[in-house]
């Protein structure tokens, strides 16, 4: 028995083979041009495109549709340098050792290093926040389900957004992340600061590293069985 109200599915569109096949390759195509770019122009996105890209990450299924997650937007200066600031600090003693030499091995082919420059020019930083209670209503304090789950839903959701806009995007993940929360003013026990999403233009001359085309082919990704 049930005494939840459900609705007819009035919204789902069913289109002709050929279009699907179509969407799905354009759908494809589009998202292999998106690549993780670090070197962004100061350009700046208006606030508008960033507000719809984040509607679109807040429509992402989750647990029990609890929507576990919050955004912090930021496009302040000051607060970008802070976080700048801080990130890199994590950053020297992630490559001074702290990765150890497998990981500083695995970044070899992409270029990294300590400097995070990007996280000032860029015009918009989006802070991604998992919440581990919460609930559906405002002020709710249930326990929330498939946290990671969802909010790396939500994420992939922001991502395909801003780049669907025409953004360029990387995720930038310091470890640990909690000095987010305080930056951002968040209460570190409602919301653990998950991703940093950085947004904007790509600058004149960024690159993608050589590693980046070598995606893996659907053999080595999918069984059919
Ligand atoms: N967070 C560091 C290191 C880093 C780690 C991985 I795994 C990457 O794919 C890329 C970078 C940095 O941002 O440089």
């Amino acid at each position: 028995m049930t005494n939840e109200v459900h609705h007819p599915l009035t919204d789902f569109v069913e289109y002709p083979l050929d279009e699907m096949r179509f969407r799905a390759e354009t759908n494809l195509a589009e998202l292999r041009r998106r690549h993780s770019i670090r070197k962004f122009s100061d350009r700046a996105v208006p606030r508008e495109i960033i507000e719809h890209c984040i509607l679109t990450a807040a429509s992402a299924p989750s647990g029990a549709n609890h929507q576990p997650w919050h955004f912090v937007a930021i496009s302040s200066p000051e607060v970008k340098a802070a976080i700048r600031r801080e990130a890199e600090a994590l950053e020297q003693s992630f490559y001074a050792g702290r990765a150890g030499q497998e990981w500083l091995d695995a970044l070899k082919p992409l270029g990294t290093n300590a400097n995070k420059a990007y996280l000032e020019t860029a015009p918009w930083l989006i802070a991604v926040f998992s919440q581990k209670r919460g609930g559906v209503a405002e002020g709710d304090d249930k326990t929330n389900y498939y946290v990671h789950e969802s909010v790396g839903i939500a994420t992939g959701f922001l991502i395909q957004a801003l780049h669907h806009a025409g953004l360029g995007t990387l995720t930038h993940t310091p470890k640990p992340m909690s000095f987010l929360s305080k930056i951002c003013d968040r209460d570190n026990d409602v919301d653990r600061p998950y991703m940093l999403i950085v947004a904007g233009y790509p600058a004149e001359d960024a690159t993608i590293p050589d590693h980046a085309l070598k995606k893996k082919t659907l053999e080595q990704v999918a069984s059919f069985i």
